[in-house]
């Protein structure tokens, strides 16, 4: 049996970056209904972060979307974010929402477009420098919508130019991921729309470059803790995005549409190792809150991953390598089950309050005042979004 002492020290170098757009107004394509308090500036962004750090212990680092999040001193802002107790960690580019990028950005036949979209990753890495990040996370919304609209081969030829340009201005503790997603916005044919497109670019550009496996883009019904296995055996998983989903992007609060997904998840990244520090493995938050309040829907998030992580390396390995040996079938999948159903939550309220956090950090949060807060005093200026 394995008990919550002897795991518990794997459970404190569980650290769990959150983006700094959760705390934006953000949603869907539909409405986005705005909540009072909403940072108007990156700063409060980062002020907002801090406090889920401070009621978890568990999220010391703040990822940064450019340019979502400007400033025009990002040194000073990494010292303002470490007075708060947290770091800059991952910086995400976007070259998906400029005229520039109709018709693609890395991928794009048009070489000005794509001399604008290195130009950007470039400024990405300068940033990186004075933020102290590690990691350059690249998503794009490159692709077609019309089977002949794009050279599908001529977009990879030309990606693996632009990855290859990018790739040789990284420092040496520097690190490029890169994140697949199977559609949408384009909706015929993606340019990295799967874990085997973005492993072949990786694999080619060199050590330190790894795939971003985001939990929201897959198709239904897709085995994804088969896919964190291979990429942690090939030694290539850089990142999660954590969220969940219903039927597409959702980008809803990672655990709450499949617990028993995320565990799954979860118990392939223990057993291969991604927990390990070394392994690299960022454990990254990619999600909007809509209708929930923003602190509280991200701190609920932490607790989500922190609480199936418990479970996941509460397994009884032993147990589960004899009965798989013996081909004991039944008995296998019961040792998976019995800690997947093992209640966490008392042993994780202990074990935070053992080490000076509260025992329910959703009450201690709910309790501060924090929002009421931020809900008085943010009053003027424009309200961050989904982008600025
Ligand atoms: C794209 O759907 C994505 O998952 C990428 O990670 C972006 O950076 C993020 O959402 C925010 O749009
Ligand atoms: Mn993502
Ligand atoms: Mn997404």
């Amino acid at each position: 049996m394995t008990t919550f002492e002897s795991i518990a020290p794997q459970l404190e170098s569980l650290a769990i970056e959150v983006p700094s757009w959760a705390y934006g107004n953000s949603g869907t394509r539909f409405k986005v209904f705005g909540t009072p308090g909403t940072p108007r500036t990156v700063a409060e962004k980062i002020a907002d972060a801090a406090q889920v750090h401070r009621y978890t212990g568990a999220a010391p680092t703040v990822a940064l979307h450019i340019p979502w999040d400007v400033s025009d001193d990002y040194a000073a802002l990494r010292r303002y974010a470490e007075g708060l107790g947290v770091g800059l960690g991952t910086v995400n580019s976007n070259t998906f929402q400029d005229d520039a990028y109709k018709f693609g950005s890395l991928t794009a036949a048009d070489p000005a477009a794509r001399r604008q979209a290195i130009d950007h990753h470039l400024r990405c890495i300068e940033i990186m420098d004075a933020t102290g990040s590690r990691d350059l996370k690249i998503w794009l919304a490159d692709g077609s919508n019309y089977p002949g609209q794009n050279d599908l081969r001529q977009r990879q030829d030309t990606l693996a130019e632009s990855l290859a340009e990018i790739y040789a201005q990284l420092g040496d503790e520097q690190r490029l991921v890169l994140e697949y997603k199977f559609f949408e916005p384009a909706f015929y044919a993606t340019d990295v729309p799967d874990w085997g497109t973005s492993y072949a670019h990786v694999a080619a550009l060199g050590d330190r470059a790894t795939v971003c496996l985001d939990t929201g883009h897959h198709a239904p019904g897709t085995n994804i803790e088969f896919i964190v296995m291979q990429l942690l055996r090939l030694g290539k998983l850089g990142a999660f995005d954590f969220n969940s989903r219903f039927y597409a992007d959702d980008d809803l609060i990672v655990g709450a549409a499949d617990p028993f997904q995320l565990f799954r998840i979860l118990f392939e990244v223990v057993r291969g190792g991604g927990l390990d520090p070394e392994a690299g493995v960022a454990f990254m938050l990619d999600q909007c809150h809509n209708v929930e309040d923003k602190i509280p829907g991200q701190i609920r998030s932490v607790l989500n991953v922190q609480e199936m992580a418990t479970r996941a390396l509460l397994v009884d390995r032993d147990a589960l390598a004899a009965a798989q040996a013996a081909n004991d079938v039944l008995g296998a999948n019961a040792v998976l089950m019995d800690a997947f159903y093992t209640d966490v939550r008392p042993s994780l309220a202990s074990w935070r309050e053992s080490r000076g956090l509260p025992a329910d950090p959703m009450a201690a949060f709910a309790a501060s005042g924090y929002l009421q807060q931020i809900a008085a005093d943010r009053v003027g200026g424009t309200q961050a979004g989904w982008g600025a």
